[in-house]
């Protein structure tokens, strides 16, 4: 599969500093800032700073660093004290919509954090 990235898109412009984000937490590799559209009381993105469109080509192509530096920044939004999601072992949802199946809206890779209440079933 091809993965051919646009540099315009909205998170592209966040990374670039052009729009500006609600920042929970950044390192080396990655960013991570609240959903403008939260769908819990914790919705959290955790994005790449790479040019990934999708989780599928950032687990094919980023390098080992980029990988353990992003699953590192997400281990650290979990455990944060403000971010809301280090209530006592009460879990959250990780997801990565993917593709026009996955109705992923924004081409650069996302990992949506998602928590603060119990999650509905997942839709089919
Ligand atoms: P999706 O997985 O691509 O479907 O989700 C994109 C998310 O990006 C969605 O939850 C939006 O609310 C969110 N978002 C944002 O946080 N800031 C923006 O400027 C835009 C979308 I456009």
């Amino acid at each position: 599969m091809a993965f051919d990235y646009d540099d315009t898109n909205i998170f592209a412009r966040i990374l670039r500093g052009e729009i500006p984000c609600d920042k929970v937490a950044e390192s080396d590799h990655a960013l991570a800032f609240r959903d403008i559209r939260p769908q819990a009381p914790v919705h959290v993105l955790v994005i790449p700073k790479g040019r990934y469109v999708s989780f599928d080509d950032f687990a094919a192509n980023a390098s080992d660093a980029e990988i353990v530096d992003f699953m590192r920044l997400c281990a650290r939004v979990c455990a944060s004290e403000g971010v809301g999601l280090d209530d006592g072992n009460q879990g959250f949802r990780a997801i990565a919509n993917t593709g026009p199946h996955g109705v992923q809206e924004v081409p650069h890779y996302h990992l949506h954090i998602l928590g603060g209440r119990v999650m509905g079933p997942m839709l089919p």
